[in-house]
């Protein structure tokens, strides 16, 4: 498998755009109308996202691998235990309570949400802390969005996330080394750039439930965990929170997570990746992690002057 150098997302041509899509359709993933074509028919009406034609990569992980290998722990620590457990979660109605340093107090209805601020189909690169990685089509609005919609106040600097916690729902939080719920943070600019996104849907779909449903974050230049699932609070901070993984360990992960191939984890190289399309197997390509995952044009800037190798 050939792997295409895409750094240049942002210089995506009609012609690129055009292959990909063409890609999409060869790999059966989308209609001849287009990739946002089973919208219309869901539960929770979702509007109709625009497609982002700055965020194309030509390559895509088929939907079958990015619904059933996954990471979820409430459901176990196994890749299929997510899609083989989470089915039964309840999603709808579905509620975020906002609090701390903002102005906007309490619960919001996700539809709220989802009507409020413009839907975006993006195609992003995942990159898991533990090496793996995948092409995925999200859909969702920007976290910007929803930042402002909170009107924080000048002492916030954090946002802070939390997963739903429900022991009845998600057997693995009965016990486990993990302090339940998942908890993940971000900056205040890392929040506000423009690739952070609050995901509810992809490949043309809602977000299944192995994937996060029927809110998670995504935060395409950090380690997969930090894209924290099913979220219920959302908390406006003026100090740095401690996200689970650190929690867990902090010298091999941290507040930071910024994809980086120079830095290694304790214990294994981050200087490449499995390219995890059609199904995972030791013969799934090994490419080159990027700086970033390729997305340092957006996001270098935060980091100017900052030992990433500290702040991992
Ligand atoms: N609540 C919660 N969010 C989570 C996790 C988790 O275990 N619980 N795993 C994280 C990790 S390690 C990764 S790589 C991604 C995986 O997302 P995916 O299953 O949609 O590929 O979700 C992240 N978000
Ligand atoms: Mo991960």
């Amino acid at each position: 498998m050939k792997f295409k150098n895409t750094h240049k997302d942002n210089e995506i041509t009609d012609e690129s755009v055009y292959k990909s899509r063409r890609k999409l359709l060869q790999a059966g993933l989308i209609g001849s109308a287009g990739i946002l074509s089973s919208t219309s028919s869901l539960a929770l009406t979702l509007p109709k996202p625009k497609h982002n034609a700055k965020f194309v990569i030509d390559e895509l992980t088929t939907e079958k691998d990015a619904t059933t290998y996954n990471n979820f722990y409430e459901f176990g620590l196994s890749k299929s235990a997510p899609s083989e457990k989470a089915g039964t979660m309840q999603t709808e109605p579905w509620t975020v309570d906002i609090g701390g340093l903002c102005a906007q107090q309490g619960p919001v209805d996700l539809e709220k949400l989802t009507t409020n601020f413009q839907l975006e189909e993006r195609v992003y690169r995942m990159r898991c802390v533990e090496a793996w990685s995948m092409v995925i089509p999200w859909m969702g609005f920007k976290l910007a969005d929803l930042v402002k919609f909170c009107k924080p106040l000048s002492s916030a600097k954090y946002v802070y996330f939390e997963t739903l916690h429900d022991p009845k729902q998600m057997p693995r939080q009965n016990g486990g080394s993990i302090p339940w719920p998942y908890r993940e943070g971000l900056r205040m600019d890392e929040a506000m750039n423009e690739l952070t996104l609050m995901v509810v849907g992809m490949y043309g779909k809602k977000l299944p439930n192995q994937n996060g449903a029927p809110l998670r974050l995504i935060v395409p230049w950090k380690y997969g965990f930090k894209g924290i699932k099913s979220i219920v609070k959302i908390k406006f901070l003026d100090r740095q929170p401690v996200n689970s993984w650190q929690a867990i360990a902090a010298n091999e992960y941290g507040f930071y997570a910024n994809v980086n191939p120079n830095v290694d984890h304790p214990r294994w190289s981050q200087a490449t990746e499995r390219r995890i399309t059609g199904g995972f197997s030791l013969f799934n390509s090994r490419i080159k992690t990027q700086m970033f995952n390729g997305y340092g044009d957006y996001v270098a800037d935060m980091y100017k002057g900052m030992d990433l190798a500290r702040y991992f």
